[in-house]
């Protein structure tokens, strides 16, 4: 049995869902695990056997601009380290948590080992800024393990950061038993979907333009789950257009799989996606994706079988497809049944999660 601490962001987000599943399915094969975060993670269940939560609390200075987080973090690991005698820290995301690993590690008596996953942009995108550059590269080279979401990660990775880094491919997954097509009462015929964090990156703004070409054909109305900064230029955007009454703006939500199975087509137009776990999600609910040609996604998503992948920007042709999939509803069913038994073969908890258990091991 190995004594797992795990810390990662507890909000609304890929990293988080991931590493929070991860943490449930090891507590299930009997491994002792800690969450160290600074709220209990969003998808994690309370009650659970083997499994902690360890809050991490930044007390507020008035001589500190900002709350002193990675520093916090780095205390409450080593506390954990040290009174639960934890074998491994196990972070998601580099930023901080990678740092305060390698800070908690040095100055505790116990020596865990660290293992971080990279999950996008603390690689792509935050990480390559010249503030944080020096650091996730020093995180990358201290670890003792380091694992990336997609093949597109890890080849970025070695690219900008360490060629002679060793980085374990090891996929984002999904649990099927959990994400998997339920009979809901649906308001409205044709349904398309997006969720995200609705951060740039995620182009929110074309799935309201997309949309808006979509329902000069179909009847078509649209769910929007999740916040962030772009929402209200998207409920402007929809406005402006006179879509307001065929769009649900439904902010975060936790039951995925009610609106995954409400829904025929996920539109992920994103400029990049190391991996793009919610289209991995959709597929597992038997929903096709519409996605942008970027970054991992076509690792995820087959084009033509499991959904579509077009140029990012390509709002005319990603509603196209939408249009084509919304007018032949067998069409769609028969690539939403293959989306799932892909997911399923490819990308479930049970097979994924056992490589990650390998791994741990591969240090002892
Ligand atoms: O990197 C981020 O933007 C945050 C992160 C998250 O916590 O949601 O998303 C990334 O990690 C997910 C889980 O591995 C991936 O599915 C997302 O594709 C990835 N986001 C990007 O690369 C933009």
């Amino acid at each position: 049995m190995l004594k797992i601490g795990i810390a990662c962001f507890p909000t609304y987000g890929g990293s988080g869902a991931i590493a929070t599943e991860l943490g449930m399915y090891m507590a299930r094969k009997g491994h002792e695990v800690h969450f160290i975060s600074s709220q209990k993670p969003f998808r994690l269940k309370s009650g659970l056997k083997n499994v902690y939560f360890h809050p991490v609390k930044t007390k507020p200075y008035p001589v500190f601009s900002y709350p002193l987080y990675a520093f916090a973090l780095a205390s409450e690991m080593k506390e954990v380290a040290e009174k639960y005698k934890l074998d491994l820290f196990h972070v998601h995301y580099a930023l901080p948590h990678t740092i305060s690993a390698y800070l908690a590690q040095l100055i505790s008596s116990r020596k865990p080992k660290i293992i971080t996953t990279l999950h996008g942009t603390d690689i792509h995108l935050i990480g390559l800024d010249p503030g944080y550059f020096p650091l996730v590269k020093f995180g990358l080279e201290v670890s003792d393990g380091v694992t990336a979401v997609s093949r597109y990660l890890k080849r970025i990775t070695e690219e900008k950061f360490c060629a002679d880094c060793e980085i374990k491919l090891i996929p984002n997954f999904i649990n099927p038993e959990y994400l998997k097509r339920k009979s809901v009462k649906r308001e409205h015929k044709k349904v398309i979907t997006h969720i995200s964090n609705f951060r740039p990156i995620k182009r929110t703004l074309d799935v309201i333009k997309i949309f808006n070409i979509v329902r000069q054909k179909t009847n078509a109305h649209l769910l929007m789950a999740g916040d962030g900064p772009e929402k209200n230029k998207c409920i402007e955007l929809a406005r402006k257009l006179k879509l307001t009454r065929h769009i649900t703006f439904l902010g975060n939500q936790k039951n995925i799989t009610e609106i995954f199975s409400k829904s025929d087509i996920f539109i992920l137009p994103s400029e990049n996606e190391s991996f793009g776990l919610t289209a991995l999600e959709a597929m597992a609910c038997e929903v096709p994706v519409i996605a942008s040609n970027a970054g991992g996604l076509p690792e995820v998503i087959k084009n033509c079988i499991t959904g579509y992948l077009l140029p990012v920007g390509d709002i005319k042709g990603m509603a196209k497809k939408a249009i084509e999939l919304l007018e032949h509803p067998e069409k769609t069913k028969k690539m939403g049944a293959l989306a799932r038994k892909i997911a399923i073969k490819k990308y479930s908890i049970e097979k994924i999660g056992a490589e990650y258990e390998r791994y741990y091991r591969s240090f002892f």
